[in-house]
């Protein structure tokens, strides 16, 4: 199988400039990644990128990853010295938990007050954090010389001004997993994979991690079906004319549930290893 997509070089080095650019301008990044895959869906060469401003790991989707593995990766960032938290970011609440993070963040310009931008890779949620953020009571400064153009400042409360265009960067797809990752949590666009042959590789993916949930939701057996593409197309009555399964809808129907939570709460990216020795607060 061929890696889903790739991401055009001339693409990457415009998004490193533009970040590049807006970084001189502010004391904090605010890093979104998707709970469900905190490393593929991370570019690594951000990290180098924005290694002298402070970093606040945010875990977006929380509600859709393994909460254990989500407290193990938290632990793994915080260990690594960064501000991080998770947040369902389609709960109110979770304005809470990002101010309280920003709180932890300490300006470092000569001007009060701390500036922070958002970056990460498409789909991750960095265009809802903003509206989180910036809530009901939106001040909007005009934008200013150095600023991306078009962009401005939001004041969020507790002199904390956001930029309010996000960082953009891509994830780095450096092997077939990884894109298959993204494609399966909906990071790339759908033209751009085959649906079937993603969605298979999905169905066996859950086979030998949660076969269980593959069993609880289209009440298939994942290790007896010969093809489980074929299985959840004939319990679901998804057929062809003629009685052949539809394995298009059936791919479509997977991916389309996985995406919402439907199987359940599942962690794509296995945390690393506790470098303390399992410490999840
Ligand atoms: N379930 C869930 N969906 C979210 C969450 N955050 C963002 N989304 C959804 O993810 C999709 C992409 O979000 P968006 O902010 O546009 O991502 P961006 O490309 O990084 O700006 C949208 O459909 C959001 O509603 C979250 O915490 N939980
Ligand atoms: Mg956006």
């Amino acid at each position: 199988m061929q890696t889903p997509i790739a991401w055009f070089p001339g693409h990457m080095a415009k998004a490193r400039r533009q970040i590049e650019g807006a970084l001189r301008l502010v004391d904090a990044v605010i890093v979104v990644v998707d709970a469900r895959a905190p490393a593929t869906s991370a570019n690594p060469d951000l990290e180098s990128l924005i290694a002298s401003r402070q970093q606040f790991i945010v875990l977006t989707k929380a509600d859709l990853a393994d909460p254990e593995a989500t407290e193990a990766w938290l632990s793994h960032f915080r260990n690594r010295g960064m501000v991080a938290a998770a947040v369902d970011l389609r709960d109110g609440a979770s304005r809470h938990i990002l101010t309280r993070g920003l709180l932890r963040l300490r300006p470092k310009g000569r001007t009060p007050g701390l500036k922070v931008m958002v970056v990460g890779t498409p789909n991750v949620g960095k265009s809802t954090l903003i509206n989180r953020l910036a809530g009901r009571a939106t001040a909007r400064t005009g934008a200013r010389p150095g600023v991306t153009r078009g962009s401005q400042w939001i004041h969020i409360g507790g002199g904390v001004r956001l930029l309010d265009t996000p960082g953009l960067m891509w994830p780095k797809l450096e092997s077939v997993e990884a894109g298959l990752k993204l494609a399966w949590i909906g990071a790339i666009g759908e033209n751009a994979y085959d649906p079937e042959e993603t969605a298979s590789a999905l169905a066996r993916f859950l086979a030998d991690g949660h076969p269980d949930l593959l069993q609880g939701r289209y009440r298939i057996d994942p290790h007896t079906a010969a093809d489980l593409l074929d299985a959840i197309a004939e319990r679901r009555g998804m057929l062809l004319p003629g009685g052949r399964p539809d394995r298009l809808r059936a791919a479509e129907t997977l991916l389309k549930e996985f995406r919402t939570g439907k199987l359940g709460p599942i962690t794509l990216d296995q945390p690393p290893v506790s470098e303390e020795g399992g410490a999840t607060s």
